[in-house]
């Protein structure tokens, strides 16, 4: 099984994850922003990954440090779970409409953190989510998941619509990235030989 849990404590934020990325989409989340929660839950339904995640931030400040800081231990948590990537399909891809927002996610296991993001959100909050945040979560993840990550907003006037459709892409991407190529089982998909 391939599971992970991870605990990251500062002055500014108590993270706890864990996850299964063999699971089946089951999530308990508590952040105390929820529409980030709603997010999060993307992410396992769509990636089917089971996904506990406790938060205890400064939100008396704003949700930059909490947003942040569950990307981060969200991408140590993967790294741990992915562990030496034999046998992963390893490249992921989806594109995910809502309504009338489209977007489009690629992901690569590549080692190399990368993050590009092109979306230009029509609010500025969504619920108590600040749209920058979105930003900053996926920075976190990239960081500490050790991955390529491109992601796209192609169309969309909602951004309740715009947002979602980023998080079940992402979910979807990482899905296919994760699951076991069976012609390649036990190969590292490199020509590197380490990813
Ligand atoms: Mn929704």
């Amino acid at each position: 099984m391939r599971t992970a849990q991870v605990s990251r404590n500062t002055q500014e934020t108590k993270i706890s994850v864990s996850l299964n990325l063999d699971g089946t989409g089951q999530s308990k989340l508590a952040t105390g922003i929820g529409f980030f929660d709603h997010m999060l839950d993307q992410i396992a339904r769509h990636g089917l990954i089971d996904l506990e995640i406790t938060a205890e931030g400064d939100l008396h400040i704003d949700g930059h440090h909490t947003v942040e800081d569950v990307g981060i231990t969200l991408g140590q948590a993967v790294a741990q779970a992915v562990g030496d990537k034999k046998g992963i399909t390893r490249y992921g891809h989806s594109y995910v409409p809502l309504d009338e927002a489209l977007s489009r996610v690629v992901v690569d296991f590549s080692g190399r953190p990368g993050l590009a993001m092109d979306v230009n959100f029509t609010a500025g909050m969504i619920g108590a989510l600040d749209t920058q945040l979105v930003f900053e979560f996926f920075q976190g993840f990239v960081n500490h998941a050790g991955v390529s990550l491109h992601i796209d907003n192609l169309k969309g006037h909602n951004a309740h619509h715009q947002c979602e459709t980023i998080f079940k892409a992402f979910g979807r991407a990482l899905r296919m990235a994760l699951t076991p190529d069976p012609r390649s089982a036990g190969v590292i998909p490199s020509t590197k030989g380490c990813l």
